[in-house]
């Protein structure tokens, strides 16, 4: 009898655990396009073709490697990948299903109430196991990235000498903050031309998922490994030696900057984490880059990507629905796209639509901060950024929105919550300086909304954040300020809200 192994849209890796545990000469990969993994949330039209487009890609290259594939296009078949099993075990007569285990509580519990026997592997494409990390997480007061990223160097030896760091630090960070610099000198990621097989991908995507927030066109993203691979060698040369220095920059349509955009590539399977980790170790051990660049990089990877999924398997399916701060304002139009005057804002959505891409710093310290300091309610800022970003999977996107960016969860990743006043986004960006608001005042005519929201943030929150170590101080700040001016800033930053609520440009 044959088994079937289903292989999902971010499963296009030649050496899955499920491909590794069949039988080639008699099993049967079974891939699908299927409407409810396509609407699950409105996803970004570009994502939704790049998955796509790449599922198609990595069909072919299965049957060339001498595998039986039975592929299913979008409206050919059920609408969910159980039907679409269950359909399959039928027609091939089929004892059981195999599959990789899905990077969402949501699919794994379809799989497991589907009504056809499905046997679900380790996903071990990533470094540590949900055993790995429990075991390091068990008994810990707190679960701090970096010392989980030291486990991660020792473990596969990246940038090691024997047992100690190379260059005598775990970590480079404070070299790797500067400040915007005039231009950049990186001509941005690499483009592919669609072929006959992608334009058709690209006419169905604009059919079916035309209305969706996001463009569809112009689609340049790599679409197999081989592509991902040309893409990741160009930005090594190019990029990686000025990536460190300024990873959390912000310049005005500069909107890759010198940032890897291998995210949705090793999200979906058409890179290997580590060996993106080996281009970047090996260009750092030829010279070509500086420590900082290159630490800095492979932290992001067997760091901080690990510590993310441990934190999502570790919670469990009630993560995206937590509101440690109780915060209950909707998402304003401004992130789909309504006209607002905040520049940093207008830059980083207007981006998201053309490119479903923004760098870190951009979707934590702009989007994410003014989420967080307006007091949207986490579960619309969690639909926000699973929908519009072509790297986002609920694994990864959930604890770096509700976690990371909107302290929802009560501070099991962060320590403090990620705010500021527009201080931070002058010194790190060029947005400031074309913007209808005025970063450097404090009240009135003409003042930064960040400004007014952030002290409104800290005082609605005193009770939870005042005896924090790492933010006490500003409360010392606002204590100090003429009483007349917290009232002013209070009452303009509930103004402020007001009319953001009422649907007023802001
Ligand atoms: P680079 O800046 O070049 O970084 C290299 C790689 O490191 C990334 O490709 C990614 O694989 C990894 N990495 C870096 N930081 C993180 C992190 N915090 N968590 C996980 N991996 C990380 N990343 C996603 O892959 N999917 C998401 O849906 C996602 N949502 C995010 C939402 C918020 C609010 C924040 C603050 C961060 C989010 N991130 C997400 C992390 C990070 O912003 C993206 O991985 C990164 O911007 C992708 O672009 P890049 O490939 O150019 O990254
Ligand atoms: C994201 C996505 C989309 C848009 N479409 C499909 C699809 O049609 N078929 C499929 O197998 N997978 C798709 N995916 C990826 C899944 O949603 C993903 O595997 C789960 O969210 C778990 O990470
Ligand atoms: Fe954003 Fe304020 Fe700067 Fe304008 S002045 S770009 S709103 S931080």
């Amino acid at each position: 009898m044959v088994n079937l192994v289903l292989v999902l849209g971010d499963q296009l890796s030649p050496g899955l655990s499920a491909l590794r545990e069949a039988d080639k000469s008699s099993d049967i990969v079974v891939m699908a396009e299927v409407a409810d993994e396509a609407s699950y949330v409105a996803h970004h039209p570009k994502k939704i073709a790049f998955l796509f487009a790449a599922m198609r890609k990595f069909a072919g290259r299965l049957k060339d490697d001498g595998w039986t594939v039975d592929y299913t296009k979008l409206g050919e078949g059920s609408d969910s990948i159980c039907g679409i099993l269950m359909a399959k075990a039928q027609d091939h007569d089929a004892k059981e299903v195999l599959v990789t285990e899905p990077g969402e509580w949501r699919l794994i519990e379809a799989l497991e109430n589907c009504p056809v026997t499905v046997r679900q592997l380790p996903d071990d494409r990533f470094i540590a196991s949900h055993k790995e990390f429990e075991d390091w997480a068990k008994g810990r007061k707190t679960l701090r990235m970096e010392y989980f990223y030291r486990e991660m160097r020792k473990k596969t030896g990246l940038m090691m000498d024997g047992e100690e760091p190379a260059g005598g630090q775990w970590n480079y960070d404070e070299d790797n903050r500067k400040p915007p610099p005039d231009g950049i000198d990186y001509s941005g990621p690499m483009q592919f031309t669609p072929d006959d097989e992608i334009e058709e991908v690209l006419q169905l995507v604009e059919r079916r998922f035309g209305n969706s927030f996001g463009d569809v066109r112009p689609f340049w993203f790599a679409t197999d490994s081989g592509q991902a691979r040309q893409h990741l060698a160009h930005w090594v040369k190019k990029a990686l030696p000025d990536f460190g220095a300024y990873q959390d920059a912000m310049i005005d349509d500069e909107r890759f900057m010198y940032h890897a955009l291998v995210g949705l590539y090793i999200n979906a399977g058409l890179l290997d984490p580590l060996e993106v980790c080996r281009a970047v170790e090996d260009a750092w051990q030829a010279g070509d880059v500086p420590i900082n660049a290159a630490e800095g990089f492979i932290r992001q990877i067997i760091g901080w990507r690990e510590y993310i999924r441990g934190i999502y398997f570790r919670e469990g399916p009630d993560y995206t629905r937590r509101n440690g701060l109780g915060h209950d304002r909707d998402l304003p139009g401004l992130y789909w796209g309504d006209r607002t005057r905040m520049n940093c804002l207008h830059q980083c959505v207007t981006q998201t639509k053309e490119e479903a891409y923004a760098h870190h710093i951009q979707r934590l310290m702009i989007t994410g901060n003014f989420a967080l300091l307006a007091g949207i309610e986490p579960a619309q800022v969690h639909d926000w950024y699973l929908r519009v970003y072509a790297d986002a999977y609920e694994w990864v996107e959930a604890p770096n929105v509700i976690g990371m960016s909107q302290f929802a969860d009560g501070g099991i990743i962060a320590s403090k919550p990620y705010v500021s006043s527009a201080n931070y986004i002058k010194k790190m960006s060029t947005y400031c300086d074309n913007c209808e608001y005025s970063a450097t005042t404090k009240t009135g005519e003409g003042a930064c909304p960040f400004n007014l929201l952030y002290w409104h943030f800290l005082d609605r929150h005193r009770d939870k954040f005042e005896n924090n170590p790492r933010i006490s101080r500003v409360y010392s700040t606002w204590d100090r300020m003429d009483a007349d001016k917290r009232k002013t800033i209070v009452s303009e930053a509930d103004a402020f809200l007001d009319r953001m609520d009422k649907g007023e440009t802001v």
